[in-house]
């Protein structure tokens, strides 16, 4: 299988010349204005078109979400943030912000198990298209890594989110046929974060975001068929609402698979 990335631009596509042993950042590549194009988005017969909607905090994943959530024959899946503030009576989100040390891995493995329940969830027969708002791929690929990079992580907890991670992804379904990537500056979504005041953020630095937008990078514009195989369609996300929805419109046919 080959890994692929899309542009917006409508031009014809390339494969991506796969497979480095370390990930190569494709650094020249900017925005909705890449130098690789992006084809061969599988579509598939036995079920709808999985798509998933990645970005970093405050990226603008849920606006998008919701506005591709009003099209016929799409489901649309918005992370289950609600279980994680109350598993019990227990916030998960505040207790992760208020000792990361402590709870990063409780947290990151309920995140994995919420995730897994929403990516297996059986779609109406009348759906077309999945939507979901960031995967199971995506906890293991940037969130986990990038707690275990920078030493939040313990290697032991490490390990065991991996073989649960390796497991899921032997025993159920969780394939994607595209990855729609919210790229965005760490500063711009800072103060967006700031702005929307979730109060478990409130301690959330921006040197945070910077990480975690290295971990984006890192997966989704590299090379390294070990870390993605499914096609990704980069989208800006640091331009003003107005110019996000036209390339929303632009890019409908991508985002629902009908390319
Ligand atoms: N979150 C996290 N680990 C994950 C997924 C999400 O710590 N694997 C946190 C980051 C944000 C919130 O949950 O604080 C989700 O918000 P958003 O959808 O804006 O990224
Ligand atoms: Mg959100």
């Amino acid at each position: 299988m080959e890994g692929y990335v899309l542009t917006d631009s409508g031009k014809t596509a390339t494969p991506v010349t796969p497979v480095k042993r370390s990930p190569t950042k494709r650094t020249n590549f900017v925005g909705i204005s890449p130098q690789r194009e992006l084809t061969n988005i599988r579509t598939p017969t036995d079920r709808p078109f999985r798509v998933s909607i990645e970005g970093n905090i405050g990226a603008g994943k849920s606006t998008l979400i919701k506005y591709f959530s009003n099209f016929a024959g799409i489901e649309t899946y918005p992370e289950p943030i609600e279980w994680w503030r109350n598993l019990d009576g227990h916030n998960l989100l505040d207790l992760l912000y208020s000792d990361s040390n402590k709870w990063y891995s409780t947290f990151q493995m309920y995140v994995q198990l919420t995730r897994l329940k929403v990516q297996t969830s059986i779609p109406k027969s009348s759906t077309t298209v999945q939507m979901f708002e960031r995967s199971v791929q995506n906890n293991r690929y940037c969130f986990v890594e990038q707690a275990y990079q920078t030493g939040v992580l313990h290697n032991a907890d490490y390990t065991i989110i991996d073989e649960w991670f390796k497991w899921a992804k032997s025993n159920c379904d969780i394939t994607l046929d595209l990855i729609v990537y919210l790229r965005s500056t760490p500063e711009i979504v800072y103060d967006r974060m700031v702005s929307r005041k979730r109060p478990e953020e409130a301690r959330v630095p921006l040197e945070y975001l910077r990480q975690l937008h290295q971990s984006h990078e890192t997966w989704l514009m590299s090379d390294d068929l070990n870390l993605n195989t499914v096609p990704v369609l980069v989208l800006d996300a640091d331009t003003t609402l107005d110019e996000i929805f036209e390339q929303y419109k632009r890019n409908a046919h991508k985002i629902l698979g009908h390319e």
